[in-house]
């Protein structure tokens, strides 16, 4: 890898200190199937509430419910009932975001990701009375407490249960909304702050509960959000020296970063990812007008766009000829050539207006806008059927559309004209994440098409909302409400980065 130690001893140097507050659960619950409820799980509140009291052995348990999420380190105080404990007591924890996590047992996941990321534990406990001080952070809405043996002689009680949430998302610092906005969006720009908050951690993690890590594509939309926010200019500057400090051995942006034990960035490589450093860049100086960083992390912005060029082949597009080489959705069928074109080409033009900022290298970008743009005309659009076309097979998906849109490959009236026609004429590929929504709500804002963009917003945050989004999801399908590119919703995140974006909608363009 390549390493520049000066930069992530920068990014090292402004570790933000995390700020914590204790939350009590407020409720003892209990999870019942109903195929009308989301995911299959209804939660009851359960005739039973004083917890605190209760003794239970071998096999009793019972579910909290802290009616938000949390994000943090997990204490309870326990204590034996009856004859002295005689016996070890062997205890159970399993931690939900939503309520499939606690209903549905962990030894029936089938996905692909590892299943450590299912979040339970089980403790021995020697000595009695105890306080427990869970080492790992939790990310949870759901705790369920279960007594897998105590011995005959004695039980036990809980006490004390509490979850110190850790932050660095300052709340104190995100203006009111003003009072005209409805009581819809004002509910959902509270938990799009909420989820953004959520994963504001040392790094602007992807999501609290998986991967737990800071991936670039994530980023770009959370550092949006959190200039309209949170405006923690330092958290993004950490997140983009972390970037530029450790690369890809010929120079590219690695897709994601780990911080621990030591800040190292992973053997990932994806395209539109790598480019997206430039795109980061854009967004932060825009925001905060800090040309010394912008100074200082222009070369390898600048590197990213040598390295994605060499991908254009003769007719100035992008090649087409692996499968996992660009991210833009979680799709198997989708080609990714036309929506990575698009991509590209955004990046481009946000790299020419630093270049002009900079005085640099402004004649070869606008040379490969016009070898990108011209490639898409001649290469991908489809006059006749009035879309542009993706890889060998010529696949029309709403992500080619969204991108070129955001790229401005055609003249605006045409572009408008485009995204009616995606709505009139809906192409079989679809859209899987929130991640590509918001692109899709970016292009309508963008094309001057509010009341759609908004029309979208709530048919896609707002039905969350209605099927108990506490923060907004990894993944979300009003039609396949169990989707999961993993095999398993289990292990689908629910507070996730990319679908923290409603309060950026809402805040640059709705107020
Ligand atoms: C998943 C995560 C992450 C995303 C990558 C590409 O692992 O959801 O947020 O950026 O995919």
């Amino acid at each position: 890898m390549l390493i520049d130690p000066q930069l992530v001893q920068k990014a090292e140097g402004l570790i933000p200190e995390l700020m914590t507050s204790p939350v009590e659960p407020k409720a003892v619950i209990e999870i019942a199937a109903d195929e009308n409820a989301f995911q299959g799980w209804r939660v009851d509140q359960a005739e039973e509430q004083n917890w605190k009291e209760k003794a239970l052995g071998k096999g009793d348990s019972f579910v909290l419910d802290f009616e938000d999420h949390m994000v943090g380190y997990l204490s309870l105080v326990v204590k034996p009932v009856g004859s002295p404990p005689d016996a070890p007591l062997k205890l159970k924890l399993t931690f939900g975001e939503m309520p499939c996590e606690i209903a549905e047992p962990f030894e029936s996941y089938q996905g692909w990701l590892s299943s450590s990321w299912l979040q339970e534990e089980t403790i021995f406990v020697d000595v009695l009375p105890a306080e427990l001080k869970l080492p790992r952070r939790y990310t949870f809405r759901f705790l369920k407490v279960e007594v897998l043996d105590t011995s005959v002689k004695y039980k036990v009680s809980f006490q004390d249960i509490a979850c110190t949430t850790v932050t660095s998302g300052d709340v104190s610092k995100v203006k009111p909304l003003p009072s005209e906005v409805s009581e819809e969006l004002a509910l959902m720009d509270r938990i799009a702050i909420k989820t953004l908050r959520d994963c504001m951690q040392t790094v602007f993690e992807d999501g609290p509960k998986r991967d737990r890590r800071l991936w670039i594509g994530d980023l770009r939309l959370q550092a949006q959000a959190n200039y309209l926010t949170f405006n923690n200019y330092d958290l993004v500057r950490r997140c983009l020296y972390l970037f530029a400090g450790m690369r890809l051995p010929d120079g590219a942006v690695g897709a994601c970063v780990f911080e621990k034990p030591h800040a190292h960035v992973d053997d990932t490589r994806l395209y539109d990812y790598a480019i997206f450093f430039v795109s980061c860049l854009y967004d932060y100086y825009e925001a905060s007008h800090d040309r010394d960083t912008l100074l200082e992390l222009w070369p390898i912005a600048m590197q990213q766009i040598e390295i994605g060029v060499q991908r254009l082949n003769e007719q100035g597009i992008v090649a087409d000829d692996e499968t996992w080489w660009s991210f833009i959705d979680w799709h198997s069928d989708l080609n990714k050539q036309a929506p990575t074109q698009g991509v590209l080409i955004y990046c481009l033009r946000q790299g020419l207006e630093l270049a002009r900022v900079v005085g640099e290298a402004e004649q070869y970008i606008e040379g490969q806008i016009e070898r990108t743009v011209n490639g898409a005309i001649e290469q991908l659009w489809d006059e006749q059927q009035g879309f542009f076309v993706s890889g060998s097979d010529k696949q029309i998906s709403w992500a080619s559309q969204v991108w070129m849109v955001l790229a401005g490959v055609l003249p605006a009236e045409q572009n408008a004209a485009l995204l009616d026609r995606l709505f009139e004429a809906p192409p079989a590929i679809g859209m899987t994440t929130p991640y590509m929504y918001h692109h899709l709500i970016e292009a309508l804002f963008s094309a001057g098409k509010q009341e759609n963009a908004v029309e979208q917003m709530k048919a896609y945050w707002g039905e969350m909302i209605k099927d108990g989004a506490d923060t907004f999801w990894e993944l979300y399908n009003p039609e396949d409400k169990k989707l999961s590119p993993y095999g398993s919703n289990l292990i689908n995140s629910y507070c996730h980065a990319w679908s923290c974006t409603p309060t950026y909608f809402i805040r640059k363009y709705l107020i």
